[in-house]
């Protein structure tokens, strides 16, 4: 029996003993050790769906008791509408593993890891059309949804330029390209227009204000959307291993001591620029309300933030930035909040295929909060290019 998985977040709903049993029976023929005690929802993932499973292990010693393990893992079914190969997916981020298996990991840094289902080497699971995997669990960590300190901002940029450095070498065709346009902002514009013209040729298709003031919005930055795959085609900017959505509740902090330890979700771990990657990370960072934020007047871009993240990512990419890398920064914290703007308005056009929501305008509502912090990242233009020349080596 398939799990029923309509497009919300997992942990809007409680999970039914029906689904738990289905649940329960994908989770054991992964290579996971104990008796399974729970299977939770977890996380905030606009995409895949994503649960915690608890196993107990007891362990004896001359048929006495000795200690009881608990054991966490992280359960997801991948969506096939936004990853159609998935075990491309699976085979990227089992290089990642091998790449790491061969490096000095910096002290205190995780990288999660796929576990093969049993009696085989295999990372993924193919049940009735869908495609589950296990992985294992960062312990004593948690991630931010917001930012609320330069302390956090610099963990959270440190933390993707210790992910670019550890991947820095990793050949860009050992990388499998699981989501062929993914931050192509001209596709995306592409695919917006075809979109728009849809909507606009059915009839009587209501347009609410705030709509048309998105497709006004949209319309008056057309001219910059190629600005990376510009300098990316003059050879100026060039594809490397990147993570591709380094969000800020992507990063994990640890519990005790507030230091990055883990970049998680690593679905979009393939070839292509940094500045998607360093454009994401303050674009999310810098937000202090967050993406979901119902105030959307109150929504701006922190420059103290910002510079933080640069900071911290800085002090740990190590040189893996050249002079050009550094002249694109302020474009793709531009283009990157611009771009995710646009995806959601295209996803409320198509009707929601693409990201999990709740109600109907959410896709259009999301929208509107990331065109806010685009306005504030254009009225601050002059101060975060200088934050970014002050950093520049
Ligand atoms: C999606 O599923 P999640 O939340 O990790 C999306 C990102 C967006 C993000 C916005 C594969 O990520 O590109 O930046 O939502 N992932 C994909 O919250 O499209
Ligand atoms: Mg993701």
């Amino acid at each position: 029996m398939p799990v029923t998985h309509a497009r919300i977040a997992p942990s809007c709903y409680l999970l039914e003993s029906r689904v738990l049993d289905v649940l329960k029976a994908i989770a054991t023929q992964f290579q996971i050790g104990g008796v399974i005690i729970s299977i939770t929802p977890l996380g905030e993932g606009n995409v895949n769906e994503t649960y915690q499973v608890t196993c107990q292990e007891n362990i004896f010693q001359d048929q006495i008791l000795q200690e009881q393990l608990l054991r966490r893992y992280v359960m997801q079914r991948i969506n096939t509408a936004v990853f159609p190969r998935p075990e491309l997916v699976m085979a990227n981020i089992n290089v990642l593993a091998n790449h790491v298996a061969s490096h000095p990991l910096d002290k205190d840094w995780v990288m999660p890891t796929a576990i093969p289902i049993r009696n085989s080497d295999q990372t993924w699971l193919e049940r009735e059309g869908q495609f589950w995997r296990m992985l294992t669990f960062v312990e004593n960590a948690q991630t931010l949804q917001t930012i609320g300190s330069t302390q956090e901002a610099q963990q959270v940029g440190r933390a993707l330029g210790v992910f670019h450095h550890l991947v820095s070498d990793i050949p860009t065709d050992a990388l499998a390209d699981t989501l062929p346009g993914f931050h192509v902002t001209p596709g995306y514009f592409q695919t917006f227009q075809n979109g728009l013209a849809e909507a606009l040729a059915t009839p009587n298709a209501p347009i609410s204000q705030e709509l048309e003031t998105c497709l006004k919005f949209v319309d008056q930055r057309a001219g910059r959307i190629d600005v990376l795959e510009a300098a990316l085609a003059r050879g100026e900017l060039q594809s490397r291993p990147i993570h591709g959505d380094p969000k800020v509740n992507n990063v994990m902090l640890c519990s005790t001591s507030g230091c990055a330890l883990a970049m998680i979700d690593l679905d979009t771990v393939k070839p292509g620029l940094v500045h998607y990657d360093i454009g994401d990370c303050c674009r999310s960072g810098c937000n202090r309300q967050g993406e979901e934020s119902e105030d959307i007047n109150a929504v701006f871009f922190d420059l103290g933030l910002c510079q933080a993240i640069l900071e911290g990512y800085l002090s740990a990419a190590k040189g893996t930035l050249n002079n050009h890398d550094f002249d694109y920064i302020y474009d793709a914290i531009h283009l990157i909040t611009f771009e995710l703007g646009l995806r959601f308005l295209t996803d409320h056009l198509a009707g929601n295929v693409y990201f999990k929501v709740n109600r109907p305008d959410h896709n259009l509502h999301r929208a509107q909060v990331q065109f806010k912090l685009v306005e504030s990242i254009e009225q601050q233009e002059s101060s975060i290019r200088s934050i970014v020349e002050r950093l520049r080596p």
